[in-house]
């Protein structure tokens, strides 16, 4: 994805944090390139330049969309009336009463669905720690930065006139009682309650329901809070998007959702996390734990149709969406059990670990530093085509507190982890696919020369083999803050820690055995009249699976060696 030079553009704010980035680019190649192997990082010129020029379906790749179809019925859902007293100056309101002594490039965090919204929690815990911010919002003296000019985390938190940070986060699902949750939990002071949304009844894991008939009732509101969100951003930089495949306002929902965004805000990216589906989590035992009034109430949630919401949802988002970073829970579940020792994993566990995750992608556009290479950079390394923007997470390491002791992990050992399938976040083996780029954002006490013995050493791997129409890059990024855990976590604390953001032709592994559970069911049109029954047409199921057979194939297509004659002849 290319916008964020168009970003740039638009935005006059922007141009002084590019005058920083530029310098912190500059240190970054004068410093880091010579240090890593040749050639350290796949530029953005490098990469798009050698692209297989229109050649066949794959430079139909990059303009692909097919539409949906559409109704729209009515549904009685009212968005709740959120309880402003306590609060400070609104940072929905007047962007003077929110105070930057540097220009901000934003980024809004969108959370749905229950998943959306469990896994923001994760991760909105782990920010605050990470960045000195009490539950209320309030920041101890003795926390404040010691260098008061980084204010980076600005990019991720407001501060109203009373001083408090307020996450630039929206919480929306369709049924009120995982919100009320955050509402009356230990950080219901951290967000403002009028970014907290919830409507009155669920969308019952129907795409239909969380798309057309129960979402529509709240979108507009939804649409309202962001723009408002929105206009108090000095230079917003795009949005973060939660949600679950397989929910249906988590499908349903978040595809209506992005399409408005994509609408009203076309320019600035929209990045996703996304829960994929796994039902076999549900006979391992996965266990939803509500803590309601102290009491632990246990319940099985996954729903056999989540294949279908997965495969509509993809199809009608995926033109909206510049980067989706998928967590397959059944991957996750397996890290905790093997290398954390939980029997059986709840979904705290799960998103303390996804927190972790998400923290590092993150970490960039939060932390300043010299070696910090902002995200975008990253993200335009790792999208050669529109539709090809999945890249498969990993993280390393993983230790649990009674290990910690024994383990203290290298730069080579963390970076090796990474290239090892059982700590993906997605289950499918890259050594029986092709990489097309492969970024290493590292943390904590990390330098250079280190990063440069490690890379060397993963290079002489075999396995790790990339398409023969890019270099064999890695992009690198190093920021000095070590990585932070929850007290009382599973998670040791770390010196040092990697996320490794990959686009591997393999992850299409993950959309084929969707693709087959879903034909499954469709053969048969099971469940199929749930939707029907919302206004949904049964045509858009297949338009929707077609779609998914296309982006198979369109990983098959950038896997395949490139016809060298041909393309010479084209230059
Ligand atoms: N990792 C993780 N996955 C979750 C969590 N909650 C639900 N899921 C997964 O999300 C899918 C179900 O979607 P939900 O997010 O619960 O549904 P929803 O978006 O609220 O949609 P509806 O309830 O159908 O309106 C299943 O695959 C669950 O395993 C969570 O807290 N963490
Ligand atoms: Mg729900």
């Amino acid at each position: 994805m290319l916008p964020k030079s168009e970003n740039k553009r638009e935005s006059n704010n922007a141009s002084q944090t590019t005058v920083l980035k530029c310098t912190a680019v500059l240190f970054f190649a004068l410093v880091l390139i010579p240090l890593v192997s040749a050639p350290p990082t796949i530029s953005a010129d490098v990469s798009l330049g050698s692209l297989p020029p229109k050649r066949g379906p794959l430079h139909n790749l990059a303009t692909r969309a097919v539409s949906s179809t559409h109704s729209n019925q009515p549904h009685g859902v009212v968005v709740s009336k959120p309880d402003y007293e306590s609060w400070g100056p609104s940072p929905l309101g007047d962007s003077s009463e929110c105070t930057f002594s540097l220009l901000q490039r934003e980024c809004i965090s969108m959370h749905v669905g229950q998943a959306g919204v469990q896994m923001g929690n994760s991760c909105w815990e782990l920010y605050c720690l990470e960045h000195g911010i009490e539950p209320d919002g309030s920041i101890p003296p003795d926390k404040i930065a010691y260098d008061s000019t980084d204010n980076c985390f600005n990019t991720f938190f407001s501060e109203t006139g009373c001083g408090r940070m307020v996450p630039r986060a929206i919480m929306v699902d369709l049924e009120p009682t995982v919100i009320d949750e955050v509402r009356s939990g230990p950080y219901r002071q951290l967000f403002h309650p009028e970014l907290l949304i919830t409507g009155k009844e669920d969308a019952a894991n129907n795409y239909a329901r969380g798309h057309y008939t129960v979402g529509k009732e709240v979108v507009s509101g939804v649409m309202e809070r962001v723009r408002k969100l929105a206009d108090s951003c000095t230079g917003l930089q795009g949005f973060f998007i939660f949600h679950s495949f397989g929910g249906g306002t988590g499908s349903g929902f978040t595809a209506l959702l992005m399409q408005k965004l994509s609408d009203e805000f076309g320019k600035k990216s929209r990045l996703e996390f996304a829960v994929y589906p796994a039902p076999q989590v549900l006979s391992l035992g996965l266990l939803k734990c509500v803590i309601s009034k102290n009491v632990e109430l246990l319940q099985v949630s996954t729903a056999v149709v989540e294949p279908y919401n997965a495969v509509l949802t993809t199809h009608t988002t995926i033109a909206n969406s510049d980067c989706a970073f998928m967590v397959d829970n059944e991957a996750i579940y397996d890290i905790c059990r093997r290398k954390l020792g939980i029997e059986r994993p709840s979904y705290a566990n799960l998103n303390r670990l996804i927190g972790q995750v998400v923290s590092s992608i993150t970490a960039s556009l939060r932390f300043d530093g010299a070696l910090n290479v902002d995200l975008t950079e990253f993200q335009t390394n790792l999208v050669p085509y529109p539709r090809i923007h999945f890249p498969l997470a990993t993280y390393a390491p993983v230790v649990s507190v009674d290990k910690a002791f024994h383990e203290g992990m290298s730069v080579s050992e963390i970076t090796a982890e990474c290239f090892d399938p059982s700590n993906q976040m997605v289950k499918c083996d890259p050594r029986q696919g092709k990489y097309m780029a492969c970024c290493l954002l590292y943390r904590g006490d990390v330098v250079p020369k280190d990063v440069n013995v490690a890379i060397a050493i993963m290079k002489t791997r075999s396995g790790i083999r990339f398409v023969d129409w890019c270099p064999t890059g890695f992009k690198v990024g190093i920021n000095y803050q070590p990585p932070t855990v929850v007290p009382g976590g599973d998670l040791a604390k770390v010196q040092r820690a990697v996320s490794m953001l990959s686009n591997t032709t393999a992850i299409a592994e993950a959309w084929g055995k969707l693709n087959q559970k879903f034909d499954l069911m469709f053969n048969k049109r099971a469940f199929v009249h749930w939707y029907v029954g919302e206004g949904m047409e049964e045509g858009e199921f297949t338009e929707a699976r077609e779609d998914l057979a296309a982006l198979e194939r369109d990983y098959e297509e950038v896997a395949t060696d490139s016809d060298v004659s041909s393309i010479k002849s084209e230059f």
